[in-house]
């Protein structure tokens, strides 16, 4: 997604603090990184071409992820968190910088709206930043606009609200296109609070009309992301409230129409692995939103609560690529609401366990597991999955970081750079007031 040669000439933290961090911890970690080759060896994989394909994985992170989060009820500020759509570019940097994983980042219009959108561009390349799938909001009203989504956006009951709507993410595309974006992802708030409100099949037919426009507007190497989520706004009935009418619809709209599976965004105990090995099955899974949740679409960091199901989701992840054969190419990407951390760290946590699940995942041996699925030996499948899960891949995950310019221990080295604490100096501080997710 978004991939461009990009020339990097500005550091959001100096290379010299990372650099001075991992001479500390470099004897630990090359002793911790022998000791895992060696236990990997031994089952037959070469910890080399696991780092390789480590190195390969690449998640994107939003904007609107950049400054605390809050809940309906408040949001409480962080000194020194970003302003404005080119410090939030600067704080994705450092994020990227640390962790070696995270070269691109996801916008959100009209929140990152910018009067000079080249001078954005140009700044993320300056450090060595691309952008993810460009994100369109006609889940709120915004200042002076003309027609209200009270009532729904690309579902309304009114044409003229609907082609507004649509409009805007024409708009989106048109900027995304300027960013080298390659996709555009669509959630949108629509459905109904109470029973008898709309029906729910015409609803989803102005949907798919609405869709039609902007599918017919993308550009040729794009993708569209359809996002589903089963409540909230709507707390009766969501159009596209799960995989299936979200698969339905990518259906009907065409090959560059694919699912997005945010992590948050299922009923409580849904397998959400299985979601993911179905829509890759038939070839619309387009991507992710990773995050972690207990109740709900809570946005927590991604493995912070559930990493087994992170494990789980790229266990079938890594299935896939082999059966597809070249042909699989999801989108990753972090969709979190930081409510009470640093936000560049959540990022970190979540980097770190994400790529940990990608590992375990690369290290289960599928030959045996194979074998014990063929012949019926539950256990032992189970356990080949387990063993896989329990290996502590932290040396692996370190390395790829360190070939990367970043960090052994990004949390540490971002502590250690006082980055936060220099830009609490410089930044102007937002109000607190008001709650909402941004
Ligand atoms: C939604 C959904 C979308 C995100 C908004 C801010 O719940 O997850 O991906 O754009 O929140
Ligand atoms: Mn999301
Ligand atoms: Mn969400």
């Amino acid at each position: 997604m978004g991939y461009v040669a990009v020339k990097k000439t500005m550091s959001a933290i100096p290379q010299d603090i990372i650099d001075q961090e991992n001479a500390k911890l470099m004897a630990a970690h090359q002793a911790d990184y022998d000791a895992l080759g060696v236990r990997l060896a031994r089952v037959g994989i070469d910890i080399e071409h696991i780092v390789d394909r480590l190195m390969t994985l690449e998640v994107g992170i939003p904007s609107w992820g950049m400054v605390s989060g809050g809940t309906r009820f408040a949001r409480f500020p962080m000194p020194g968190e970003p302003t404005h759509i080119l410090e939030k570019i600067e704080d994705c940097a450092a994020v990227h910088q640390v962790s070696g994983l995270t070269p691109r980042i996801s916008l959100h219009f009209p929140w990152d709206k910018a009067n000079d959108i080249d001078e954005v561009r140009d700044y993320a390349h300056a450090h060595g930043m691309g952008f993810d799938a460009v994100n369109s909001n006609t889940f709120q009203d915004q200042p002076g606009q003309r027609l209200s989504y009270k009532y729904g956006s690309l579902t309304h009951s009114d044409p003229a609200t609907r082609a507004q709507a649509i409009e805007h993410n024409l708009e989106c595309i048109e900027i995304g296109d300027r960013l080298c974006a390659k996709g555009l992802t669509v959630w949108i708030g629509d459905g109904s609070n109470f029973a008898g409100q709309n029906e729910f099949a015409d609803t989803l037919d102005r949907y798919l009309e609405s869709m039609k426009a902007i599918y017919a507007a993308l550009p040729h190497d794009w993708r569209l992301f359809i996002e589903h989520k089963l409540y909230e706004p709507a707390f009766y009935a969501t159009v596209i409230q799960d995989w299936g009418t979200s698969i339905l619809c990518a259906q009907q709209l065409g090959p560059k129409a694919q699912c997005l599976v945010d992590l948050g965004h299922h009923a409580p105990s849904v397998n959400i692995e299985l979601i993911v090995a179905r829509l890759a099955q038939f070839g619309k899974l387009g991507g992710f939103h990773f995050n972690d949740s207990k109740y709900g679409d809570d946005d927590l960091d991604a493995g912070s609560l559930n990493p087994f199901q992170l494990f789980l989701i790229f266990n079938e992840l890594v299935y896939a690529e082999t059966r597809a054969r070249g042909q699989f190419n999801p989108a990753y990407m972090m969709d979190q609401s930081h409510n009470v951390t640093d936000p560049i760290e959540s990022l970190l946590n979540s980097a770190r366990a994400i790529a940990g699940a990608y590992v375990k995942a690369l290290i289960v041996d599928r030959k045996a597991l194979r074998e014990y699925q063929s012949s019926n030996d539950v256990m032992m499948a189970h356990h080949c999955l387990r063993m896989a899960y329990e290996t502590d891949v932290r040396p692996a995950l370190a390395m790829a970081r360190l070939r990367k310019g970043g960090a052994i221990d990004p949390m540490m080295t971002f502590r250690a750079s006082g980055y936060r604490a220099q830009k609490a100096r410089v930044r102007k501080s937002r109000p607190a007031i008001g709650g909402g997710i941004i």
